[in-house]
């Protein structure tokens, strides 16, 4: 599109919406044209795309995610459509900045960490490889809630982004279709003896898509993102007379995380994850016949995509499709449904590995958990004789009056996933080597992946041009090229530029933390980043620990030799988790502790941005030059902002831990700090139970003031928090070994303070970081899902073979 071309639409659109001519249009109501526009342009891709897929009957996956997180589209769209400049331009011509009109739009945030945002960078990839797949999920009508900060602590409050509208959407009605929960079902003999549930006082809901374009980098794919939103069947009106009866109803797809401290809470959450999964499968299925197909060859067209254990319920739904509604034999049903699903296990944390009480099943979904017996009868019978009676016992998906889901999707699916390489090893030689035994050729590792093109090209512009200059733009399409960048590293006059650049990237981010919490950094000093979840096995109270160290041995000795350090932190605490929350609180109270403290003179700060999301992460991770992943080993299963802040030139400081451990092997041990036990020590502790953090801090006179700070009113205004988080330390032994870890971490980072001084020195590790970060590239990991899991085609490579063109 010419720059005229552009006014000229935009110029229309204003007119026909808002009455308004170009010159007087303020950002909303340009953002919202611009979005129109964008839409225009990439619908008739989309409906291309649609066509193509379906004439050509190509074989598509479908990833189920109860979280997506996208953030913001309006700059990625205009990227991938290869108009980015163009618009930027136009809009400058009329003095209208588009980093302006990008503030307008709310972050999609529909998940609350890596999990989610790896289903939005699997999106963007999937588009972008040219590879026939969708997203499938909720459409929460509130995202994960807006953190503030009162008194130190956090606040919670509603994230209204549906509040103006959302542009990118669009209500499909015609795709609407019900689903049926709680009630009773009983099994009736028909003539021919066969037997057939019979379901009675259920409840309908109406299951209403809203399709969100996914698009391609500049290859004129668009594919589709489906959320679903709940409604209140027209049929079914007259049962909800109430504003409060109509809302039980439309609670079902309100908000991201239902208070799960609660049995209702819980029971919400266990109807939504029915909720997209069955809207899901039977959508699917009706495309399918559509394909006047057989049914042995679903599994050829169609690939199903369990994303963690959320969706594990499409192993008896799809079973209860084709058994209860398309009459299929089980063993039938069943071997399809094997090999269309797959399943990817995203932590070894217990509490995110899905356990439901079986009585919540009966009432929410009371065939689903028909089904789910007959499956764990079924497994029983079939694996005895085989293996011995307590491995079938360990691994049947019901005990302890609960359905295990992990089970369930392990049982019910060809492929079993696990996210970076130890993680995945991991699960075969300890948390799932039960199943490991039971379907070896199962397992496989599909180590993470971003989306480059967020995090480098639209998120650091200075850099990426950097980048073009040195090494051609080549890297934009493909990031493996970025390992050309190894040819400057003895180069002088690149590394400053890499070093100019990462600056003015920290003075945006010190302008940002000015305006938003009032606190002054210098951008000369190491801005020092940990941003994530906030989780004990994180450890973001390690770096709590080591900022208070230095604080003690500058307040004892001002003169100290340190290069000034501001520690930067981003983190939601789930909303039940207190001991979370009170590290939260501690860490604020530290922060305006060491800010306030003028003898500090400004060697260390503090710093902790509220609200972290996508769109922070875009400010904060362009402008880091240390990135802290320092989760105990073997609980991180993989990590993702350990590779974006890598992508951005930050070095790393890391346990060997998750991805950590391939970046490792990436970028050589001179360009990362490695320290602390190994996943391997981590076990032997827990085999020997000799672990003892109180003979820890018996020993070590630092450690001891450093602690006890947290009880002896030197940090202030943290009385209960102070306490609990001693006790977990002391009383608790320390679940986490902080204490264990915590002297080779302060050694890392004392290097880490000399290295930091040679600026050549410095600029060479995280240029090495940058050229080696085309490694994680989402668009590799999602083809190497394509062939190895899903077995869908590029349509490009489908479209050559068959010498048609693609849209
Ligand atoms: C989780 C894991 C991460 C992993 C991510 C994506 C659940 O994310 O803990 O190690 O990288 O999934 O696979 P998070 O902790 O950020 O919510």
């Amino acid at each position: 599109m010419t720059k005229e071309e552009i006014k000229k639409e935009l110029r229309q659109r204003l007119r026909d919406t808002y009455a308004l001519e170009l010159e007087d249009a303020g950002p909303v109501e340009l953002f919202y044209s611009l979005g129109g526009l964008i839409k225009a342009i990439s619908n008739e891709k989309w409906h291309k795309t649609w066509k193509n897929y379906l004439t050509e009957e190509q074989k598509q996956v479908y990833y189920f995610s109860i979280e997506f997180l996208p953030g913001k589209l309006l700059k990625s769209n205009l990227l991938n459509l290869g108009i980015l400049n163009e618009v930027r331009t136009t809009l400058a011509d009329i003095d209208v900045d588009l980093e302006e009109l990008a503030e307008v739009e709310k972050d999609m945030a529909l998940g609350n960490g890596g999990l989610g945002r790896l289903a939005s960078c699997f999106m963007d990839s999937i588009a972008s490889c040219g590879l026939p797949g969708n997203g499938n999920g909720i459409r929460y009508d509130y995202g994960l809630f807006k953190q503030q900060f009162v008194d130190g602590y956090q606040v919670e409050l509603p994230d209204e982004w549906l509040k103006r509208g959302n542009v990118w959407e669009i209500r499909r009605e015609s795709k609407a279709c019900d689903v049926k929960l709680f009630g009773n079902v009983y099994m009736k003999r028909l003539a021919n003896g066969k037997l057939q549930p019979v379901a009675e006082n259920q409840t309908t809901v109406r299951a209403v898509p809203y399709d969100t374009g996914m698009i391609g980098y500049q290859n004129g794919i668009v594919n589709t993102m489906r959320l679903w939103s709940v409604e209140i069947p027209i049929s079914e009106e007259a049962k909800y007379q109430s504003l409060d009866e109509r809302r039980t109803v439309e609670d079902l797809t309100a908000v991201l995380y239902p208070d799960d401290s609660q049995e209702s809470g819980r029971l919400v959450r266990l109807a939504q994850e029915y909720f997209f999964v069955s809207a899901g499968i039977q959508s699917i299925i009706r495309y399918y016949k559509k394909l006047n197909l057989p049914w042995h060859s679903l599994s050829e067209k169609i690939a199903i995509h369990i994303n963690d254990t959320h969706p594990a319920m499409c192993v008896p739904e799809l079973m209860r499709v084709l058994v209860d509604e398309n009459g299929l034999n089980w063993e039938f049903a069943w071997d399809i449904t094997v090999k269309v699903l797959s399943y990817t296990n995203h932590t070894i944390m217990a509490e995110a590995l899905e356990k439901w009480p079986i009585y919540l099943m009966k009432i929410v979904v009371p065939r689903i958990y028909q089904i789910i017996e007959e499956i764990d009868r079924r497994y029983v019978t079939t694996l005895q004789g085989i293996h011995s009676q307590d491995l079938i016992q360990r691994t049947r998906p019901l005990q302890n009056d609960q359905v295990y889901m992990a089970h369930l999707a392990i049982i019910g699916s060809h492929s079993t996933n696990g996210v970076a390489k130890i993680h995945s090893d991991l699960l075969k030689s300890i948390v799932l080597h039960d199943f490991y035994v039971i379907y070896p050729e199962r397992f496989n590792n599909k180590t993470n992946g971003i989306a480059e093109r967020r995090w480098l090209q639209l998120a650091n512009e200075p850099l990426a041009n950097v980048i073009d200059e040195l090494i051609t733009d080549s890297w934009r399409k493909t990031p493996q090229d970025l390992k050309l960048l190894m040819n400057y590293q003895n180069d002088e006059a690149a590394l400053t530029k890499i070093r100019e650049a990462k600056l003015v990237k920290k003075e945006e981010l010190a302008n940002y933390i000015l305006k938003t919490t009032g606190i002054e950094v210098s951008s000369n000093a190491i801005f020092d980043v940990q941003i994530k979840r906030l989780h004990a096995y994180k450890r973001q109270l390690m770096n709590l620990l080591h900022i208070l160290k230095l604080y003690f041995e500058i307040k004892d000795n001002p003169e100290m030799d340190i290069t000034p350090r501001v520690f930067i932190f981003g983190a939601k605490a789930a909303p039940s988790y207190t001991y979370a929350k009170s590290i939260i609180k501690a860490i604020n109270e530290v922060a305006n502790m060491v800010n306030t403290d003028r003898s500090l003179q400004d060697k260390i700060k503090v710093v902790f941005l509220p609200n972290y999301n996508v769109s922070l992460a875009e400010k904060i991770i362009p402008a880091a030059d240390v990135s802290e992943q320092i989760s105990l080993a073997s609980k991180e299963a993989s990590g993702t902002s350990n590779m974006k802040l890598m992508l951005n030139g930050a070095v790393t400081i890391a346990t060997l831990d998750g991805a950590n451990v391939e970046i490792r092997d990436a970028v050589g041990d001179d360009n990362i700090y490695i320290f602390g036990l190994t996943e391997k020590e981590v076990y032997d502790y827990y085999e020997k139970q000799d672990y003892s953090s109180q003979k820890i801090y018996d020993e070590d006179e630092n450690l001891r003031r450093i602690l006890d700070a947290f009880v002896d009113g030197t940090i202030p205004n943290i009385e209960f928090e102070g306490q609990e988080i001693y006790d977990a330390l002391l009383k608790f032994n320390d679940e986490y070994f902080l204490l264990r870890d915590f002297h080779d971490y302060v050694k890392a980072q004392e290097q880490i303070n000399q290295d930091y001084k040679d600026s050549m020195l410095w600029q060479k590790k995280s240029l090495a970081n940058i050229a080696n970060a085309g490694n994680f590239s989402a668009d590799d990991t999602v083809k190497a899902y394509a062939e190895d899991i899903w077995q869908i085609e590029p349509i490009f490579a489908h479209t050559e073979k068959e010498g048609t063109t693609n849209g």
